[in-house]
């Protein structure tokens, strides 16, 4: 047996050093010191012998297990460390190498300029609202002092869903829908897009876009009007812009004006921009005719208010240089990645 033991110590040993991974180390711990390893078969033959042998075998036993115990200690030690460093050697990560680009998306022209003109009205103390896309006609055109039979109603202009239902030809119904729910005083824009059945080409787009505005308190007069509407200029194109308001007519305003600004390229004295004219015409606005404000369930004896609408793809075109309001439709990342 005393041979026995020696020979499985000299074996194991030479095997423990041989072993070039921690799983295969544990198999040689399991073939020789597990359960049903050689060692344990070795001790189960101890019933053999003599009563003076028995101690020491046990004796020798324990100590060829407690020396292969240490040899499997220290090499599963090296293995260890060597697995680790192979580890850390093939997943490193070089930190210095350039990352992957990522694309970061960004805010499309006209909504630079639409939430620009928010701002704006919202300082001068304004709310947004906002309304329906698909209107009925009473709201886009009856409430707004255009009765049936007006020019402005043509069916060829406007897309008509069905007799009485259309899509929107400005954003002025979310102005009534908005007098008729809130009682003065008022103070709103209502930002969105309008629809017009034109053909596409490089100034018009079935689809576009407008700013509308609406005030009305006890004794709002049209000083207000002038007073808003250049502060609005001056903050949208520079302290030095000067603005010009010119009689016009709407049926929804009495009196009505167009207002130009100044030309903020050239500042008025006459570029390609403004066409040698000095002046960009901007936008129309007007005190709300009492009709309208009648219609919006508003008594125009006690209160009186001004509206004004612009249009803000052109706007944007002017403000950007983009000679065809198609660009701003299509949506090519190309052209949208310049802004
Ligand atoms: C414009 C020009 C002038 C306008 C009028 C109204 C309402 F609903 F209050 F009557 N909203 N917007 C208006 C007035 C719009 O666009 C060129």
């Amino acid at each position: 047996m005393k041979e026995q033991l020696l020979q499985l110590q000299a074996q194991a040993t030479q095997r423990i050093a041989g072993c070039e991974s921690t799983q295969e180390l544990e198999g040689v711990r399991v073939n020789y010191l597990g359960k049903k390893g050689e060692l344990t078969a070795i001790l189960k033959q101890m019933g053999k012998l003599s009563a003076e042998e028995r101690p020491v075998m046990g004796q020798l036993a324990n100590e060829v297990r407690a020396q292969l115990e240490a040899a499997l200690e220290q090499r599963g030690g090296a293995l260890k460390q060597a697995e680790l460093a192979a580890r850390l050697a093939s997943e490193k990560i070089d930190i210095t190498m350039p990352g992957t680009q990522r694309e970061v998306g960004h805010k499309h022209p006209l909504s630079i300029v639409q939430d620009e003109i928010k701002e704006i009205f919202l300082g001068m103390g304004f709310s947004v609202a906002t309304g329906p896309e698909v209107e009925w006609d009473y709201y886009n055109f009856e409430a707004l002092n255009l009765p049936p039979g007006h020019p402005a109603r043509d069916t060829h202009d406007t897309f008509y869903i069905t007799e009485r239902m259309l899509l929107r030809t400005q954003t002025s119904p979310v102005q009534i829908r908005y007098m008729e729910e809130n009682a003065p005083p008022i103070r709103i824009i209502a930002p969105g897009r309008v629809y017009r059945q034109d053909s596409l080409d490089a100034t018009h787009s079935p689809v576009f876009h407008q700013i509308e505005g609406l005030v009305v308190d006890k004794g709002v007069t049209m000083a207000n009007l002038k007073h808003t509407l250049d502060l609005m200029c001056k903050r949208l194109f520079g302290e030095a812009t000067q603005t010009r308001f010119r009689p016009h007519h709407f049926p929804f305003t009495e009196p009505s004006c167009e207002v130009d600004v100044s030309c903020f390229r050239c500042g008025g004295s006459g570029c390609g921009l403004c066409k040698g004219e000095g002046w960009i015409e901007l936008l129309g606005c007007g005190m709300v005719h009492p009709e309208v404000l009648r219609r919006g369930g508003i008594d125009p004896e006690v209160y009186s208010g001004f509206a004004f609408g612009m249009g803000l793809d052109r706007i944007t075109m002017t403000r950007f240089r983009i000679d065809d309001i198609r660009l701003l439709f299509e949506n090519d990342l190309r052209f949208l990645g310049q802004f």
